[in-house]
């Protein structure tokens, strides 16, 4: 029988044309007979009958063995990725029986090996590539799993029947389903719910990696209970496993009972990982574990609802980590990170809704504005229905859909009857692309203070003269001893324009947008002095933290336009929150770090100034000199005062006091070469410490370290991607491009492996971004080459990593020319894969 050829089509589909199946499957019978390169996989589909119309399965690169309908052989219509079959009973038996070769899967997509494991990912349509099914999240269906290998561990989701023999009771769509099989070990616990359900805990790593799992164990069982406390959620199975694989597109995956995970997000040792690992860690852990419910019991409609479990779930895991972290630095560090992946993405050509409208290949669409910015968005309904609001939208959610496949309308109308709010306005939000503008001028005139707020949202792809969103503005005021007179309070911003009047007997300070409560960028020429006083007492941690950011952003821009100089007044603010033994290590890092240079791009050219990349690296070196040299004589004594006495502990107490010291390392190292660097990486007893030392003896230009880091740590694949990632980002800007183009031809770089190509490819374009834009267009032919080799293995991961070339239209024109050369190249190329093919017809549009 034919087989089922990869599909190549570049089909736009639209959220517009959703109909539900006319024949749907509601139990799924699975054997597979697991080889490498003849896997046979059998399916028993029991279908129903719920309109009129053929039924259409996918199938993706399948060698169909037999088709029967009702024990029937079948000769069916195969129409490259679909079968179709017409005149139908209206309740029916389906059997199928295809042949697929999991090891010349590089996609990483469907059923495929890693390191000798079998492993599945199912999400978005990784299932077609597994056997012939209606391949759609709204098609939820029980699974009874059999597997036959010659391996000690066969997982499947649900519970376990008998060896190999799984059954899943709760009615899901294919792609959370999971298979795993191999020779593993699992560390194991177990959790009794609030209803009394005794939970088996399990992860599983190959042998060998056993003492690198008991913090994702933790963080594992502070999930479930934080579930149960706060959104009343208990788990449903008397298992839960967690599987780490090396071989991963994404970080995790959060299949029905049995997650996958990137085994970057589940080892960690004090020896092999860093804080931020940890906090990774701790956070997908926490982020997998949510979807069960956000995700599995109540799904998507279709994948332009993909936000209706990821923005949720984002948003869940931050709150989970804001109570296991602390409020404030987890908060600045997510709005770090929505600014640096989302605000980019929302000003380029790659912007689009947090519900898109079209897509050509939903695996484009995994990106930071459905996740970050649908975060965000569910923050705000929060901010504006209040805290009881959304607990009474929430429990009418679980209460009336659980079970169902649903719709972002169908989410909002439960807080629109919870609370008798019209949601018709924040709706919005979900339609609408771009980062709003919100532009605040202040006056003060006879004892009134008058704030003008005004706001437009701005053209991006498809879509210009956008409405007036709801903007939820957290606010404050203060007085000029720094002493708050207005706490903080909500005003909803549902107009273009708006005024706010304040009696008041001398002109207030404010502290505008607290809390980020909106994600919009803010405009606000706000006095050198004002922000001082927010910097140094302002109630709201957010605002005290932007503050000392606007005031940094300024003077780096003007260094970056206009050549200038950094005062005193500033460097003397800076040194102070420096040395201010009183403040939280951790804020004080995050005070310390000087925006991004791709930051400074963006705001350079939204500011229209064309960002000259190398100008920009300068001017942030300037200023890091410039503190440290007014810090010097502190330097020592700080770094003294961040010890974290005893055994490496993960805690946030202790990783604030780490990112200090190596902030404080950083600033050190352009005083003395890297001596205390040096130093410091040979007294090192954990890896956080390891690696700022080690980036800062790189940052001084000593290449020799890395020498002596491989030699210690070549066995160990998660540690080694630190050290090529590291090498790259932390090379001087013209000598990026050669350091990352050598180390792809070093024996350990396997660019099949997502996280190592990740690590070379990204040390680059992220991590060097001057060693990136070099202005002879090395890194943009370097990353053109690389994204053209991988797309023929693995699309996927290939498509993600082209987003370097993004911003392209910010530069000059002598580098747009040179990137549109590359995109040009790429899309003049025959055999492109569909996730690529679109990405770069959407940054040449
Ligand atoms: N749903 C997962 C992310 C994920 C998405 C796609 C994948 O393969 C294409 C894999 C994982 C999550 O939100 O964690
Ligand atoms: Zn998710």
């Amino acid at each position: 029988m034919r087989d089922a050829a990869p599909d190549q089509s570049n089909q736009t589909i639209y959220l517009r044309d959703y109909a539900p199946v006319p024949v749907t499957v509601t139990h799924v019978d699975l054997s597979f007979r697991l080889d490498p390169k003849a896997t046979r996989v059998q399916a028993r589909l029991t279908c129903a009958r719920q309109g009129p119309g053929d039924m259409v399965l996918d199938g993706e690169g399948l060698k169909t063995i037999s088709v029967a309908i009702d024990g029937t052989a079948i000769t069916p219509r195969i129409d490259g990725d679909r079968m179709i079959l017409t005149d139908l009973p209206d309740a029916f038996l389906l059997e199928t029986e295809v042949e697929i070769a999991p090891q010349d899967n590089t996609a990483l997509s469907g059923l495929y090996m890693s390191n000798g494991m079998y492993c599945t990912q199912c999400e978005a349509e990784g299932f077609r590539r597994i056997t012939w099914m209606l391949d759609r999240p709204d098609v939820m269906a029980t699974y009874d799993v059999e597997i036959e290998a010659d391996l000690p561990v066969l997982l499947s989701n649900g519970d376990e029947k008998g060896a190999g023999r799984w059954h899943d009771p709760w009615p899901k769509p294919t792609y959370l389903f999971a298979l795993v099989a191999g020779n593993l070990v699992a560390t194991s616990d177990s959790f009794t719910t609030s209803e009394g359900r005794d939970v088996a805990l399990n992860v599983w790593v190959r042998p060998g990696d056993e003492g690198r799992t008991s913090y994702a164990l933790d963080a594992l069982k502070r999930s479930m209970l934080w579930d149960e406390k706060v959104y009343g959620r208990a788990y449903d199975l008397s298992v839960f496993n967690i599987v780490a694989v090396d071989d991963f597109n994404m970080g995790a995956m959060e299949n029905k009972g049995l997650n996958v995970f990137n085994s970057r997000y589940v080892l960690a040792s004090p020896e092999t990982a860093t804080d931020a690992d940890y906090a990774n860690i701790e956070r997908i852990v926490a982020h997998e574990y949510f979807h069960n419910w956000t995700g599995n019991r109540i799904t998507c409609r279709d994948w332009f609802q993909l936000c209706l479990k990821e923005g949720l779930t984002v948003f869940r895991d931050q709150q989970f980590s804001q109570d296991a972290r602390g409020f404030a630095t987890q908060r600045i560090g997510d709005i770090m990170t929505l600014r640096a992946r989302q605000f980019r993405e929302d000003a380029g050509p790659l912007a689009h809704p947090v519900r898109p409208e079209s897509f050509v290949e939903i695996n484009n669409f995994y990106t930071a504005t459905i996740y970050e910015k649908g975060a965000e968005v569910i923050g705000m309904l929060r901010t504006l229905v209040g805290a009881e609001g959304y607990d009474a939208g929430v429990a009418l959610y679980f209460e009336r859909h659980d079970g169902q496949a649903c719709t972002i309308e169908d989410w909002l109308a439960c807080f629109a009857e919870a609370t008798g709010r019209d949601l018709s306005q924040f709706m919005l939000w979900y339609r609408q692309a771009g980062t709003p503008r919100l532009t605040v001028t202040e006056d003060f005139n006879n004892g009134v203070y008058t704030l003008d707020l005004k706001q437009t949202v701005p053209d991006t792809p498809g879509q210009t003269n956008k409405s007036p969103m709801t903007l939820p503005l957290a606010y404050g005021l203060l007085d000029a001893t720094g002493t708050e007179i207005r706490p903080t309070d909500v005003f909803e911003m549902t107009d273009r324009a708006a005024r706010l009047s304040f009696n008041l007997p001398e002109k207030p300070v404010l502290s505008m947008l607290r809390g980020f409560s909106a994600p919009v960028v803010l405009e606000f020429a706000q006095s050198d002095a004002d922000r001082l006083i927010l910097l140094a007492h302002d109630t709201d941690p957010f605002t005290r933290w932007e503050a000392g950011r606007a005031l940094a952003k300024d003077r780096l821009m003007r260094a970056v336009a206009e050549g200038a100089g950094f005062d005193a007044g500033w460097i003397d603010a800076v040194a102070t929150l420096a040395t201010d033994a009183d403040a939280d290590p951790a804020f004080r890092a995050l005070a310390l770090a000087l925006p991004s240079e791709d930051d400074l791009a963006a705001s350079l050219h939204g500011s229209g100034v064309v960002p000259d990349p190398d100008a920009i690296y300068i001017a942030r070196r300037a200023a890091s000199h410039a503190i440290a040299t007014r810090l010097a004589s502190d330097l020592p004594g700080l770094r003294a005062a961040c010890a974290t006495p005893g055994a490496y502990d993960p805690r946030a107490e202790d990783a604030g006091k780490r990112s200090l010291s190596a902030t404080l390392l950083r600033l050190q190292t352009l005083l003395d070469g890297g001596a205390a660097a040096r130093a410091a990486y040979d007294a090192a007893d954990n890896m956080t410490d390891r690696m700022a030392a080690f980036t800062c003896v790189l940052d001084a230009g000593d290449t020799e370290v890395a020498a002596r880091f491989e030699a210690d740590w070549q066995h160990d694949r998660l540690v080694m991607d630190k050290w090529f990632m590291a090498q790259v980002a932390h090379a001087a800007p013209n000598d990026a491009v050669d350091v990352a183009s050598k180390l792809t031809a070093h024996r350990d770089f396997d660019p099949g492996n997502p996280n190592r190509f990740r690590a070379v490819i990204g040390g680059l374009t992220a991590g060097n971004p001057a060693g990136f834009h070099r202005a002879d267009g090395a890194g943009y032919a370097f990353l053109a080459d690389w994204l053209l080799r991988l797309d023929k293995a693995n699309p996927q991961t290939t498509a993600r990593m082209s987003t370097a070339f993004d911003s392209w239209r910010r530069f000059d024109a002598d580098r747009q020319d040179l990137i549109r050369t590359q995109l040009d190249r790429m899309a003049g190329t025959e055999g492109l894969s569909r996730d690529l093919g679109e990405m770069v017809a959407r940054m040449l549009a």
